[in-house]
């Protein structure tokens, strides 16, 4: 008999029993409905994903200033809690476990979903490039600097976010600490021009994540809270000029809390001739914090199971692979082959590249065994 692959082995998550290492990435497929309400096709979709240790929503918005996209859920609506509750359900029926990831996008976003207004930011820092939108490509505004007496609300607002999920039925929420989007914003120096105490030290540019998890934390416990970042991203043209120094000190003050997990993203591109930064993140991180490390981006089985062996990472998120194979964990465990991701529905749509995509067959399994 084979030794058991490291993603395939259980895993006590702050008490949550995972029945592999095998984690669903947090991905936007844009199909909620009017409202941003999520929908019974979607409950479909991550039912069909449910033998993932964990599922990690797609980003859900925590308030109507935190959208940024066109049919992204929310979270923050009786009607988006309803829909919620329809998903949590579904997966909980298989036995799987499932966290909503709580989104505020900030500067990231477009006049158009603020009745005209613009868009607010640590700083008026406008973000690179155009954005999607359901009227075709736009180019992004400036947006307004928040006012320091705003930023209480919004951290509210992220607390609020975490009670309805728990309300919907949710094993926990990933705070949304990635990609370019609201508490990036803050955390890097390319955004944050604040000259408060929200700006300059990186104790200052990392208080807003740290209140932000604090209030999480209390309001529905730290067992049940993660969050994700990318200290080497540069999405919109956000970025740091010394990720290393701003994420260890992140890290070490995030051993203060006990919570479910840091999920750390690996570069998306080449980033090897920036000197500051750390070409391979989660084993770069490793040391500085104690608690559970998810590790995600570009992994294949292979890498995987290695990332976890040699104690790089406890998890691994699997974002277009869990995609296009809805049983990955099952392939995975019969070295069976996948089905390729297509990348023109991604975003959007109906079932088509959403709950479509095969399952194995019964001569792949019996091939594998
Ligand atoms: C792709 C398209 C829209 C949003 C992220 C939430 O990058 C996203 C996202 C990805 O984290």
């Amino acid at each position: 008999m084979s030794k058991q692959q490291p993603l395939l082995k259980s895993y006590n998550l702050s008490g949550i029993e995972l029945s592999n290492r095998v984690v669903m990435a947090p991905m936007t497929r844009s199909r909620a409905s009017e409202g941003n309400v999520p929908t019974d096709l979607m409950a479909k979709y991550y039912k069909q994903r449910a033998s993932a240790g964990l599922i990690i929503t797609e980003g859900t918005q925590i308030s109507q200033q935190g959208v940024g996209y066109p049919w992204t859920p929310g979270i923050h609506t009786d009607g988006q809690i309803e829909g919620w509750k329809k998903i949590t359900k579904a997966v909980h029926e298989e036995g799987g476990h499932i966290f909503a990831q709580i989104w505020h996008v900030g500067s990231v976003s477009h006049p158009i979903y603020h009745n005209g207004d613009k868009p607010v930011a640590p700083s008026a820092v406008k973000p690179e490039g155009e954005t999607f939108t359901a009227k075709g490509m736009k180019e992004f505004v400036k947006p307004r600097a928040l006012d320091i007496n705003e930023i209480p609300g919004i951290v509210e607002d992220y607390a609020n976010a975490a009670r309805n999920a728990v309300e919907a039925g949710f094993d926990g929420v990933e705070i949304h600490g990635a990609n370019g989007y609201l508490i990036d914003q803050f955390i890097k120096d390319g955004t944050n021009k604040r000259d408060d105490q929200y700006g300059g030290s990186i104790a200052n540019r990392s208080r807003f994540a740290l209140e932000v998890v604090e209030a999480v934390s209390n309001a529905v416990g730290a067992e049940k809270t993660g969050i994700r970042f990318s200290p080497v991203g540069n999405n919109y043209g956000i970025s740091d000029s010394n990720p290393k120094e701003v994420f260890n000190y992140l890290l070490k003050q995030l051993n203060n809390f006990d919570l479910a997990y840091v999920h750390l993203m690996e570069p998306m591109g080449d980033i090897s001739d920036l000197p500051n930064y750390p070409q391979k993140v989660t084993e770069f991180f490793r040391p500085f914090y104690n608690g559970t490390l998810i590790t995600n981006a570009g992994f294949d089985q292979k890498s995987g199971n290695k990332a976890i062996e040699n104690g790089t990472a406890d998890l691994v998120a699997y974002g277009q692979l869990f995609l296009a194979n809805p049983d990955l964990p099952e392939r995975f465990a019969a070295h069976a082959g996948l089905n390729e991701p297509d990348p023109d529905t991604f975003y959007g749509g109906d079932e088509k590249g959403y709950t479509d995509y095969p399952f194995m067959d019964e001569s792949e399994k019996v091939a594998a065994e």
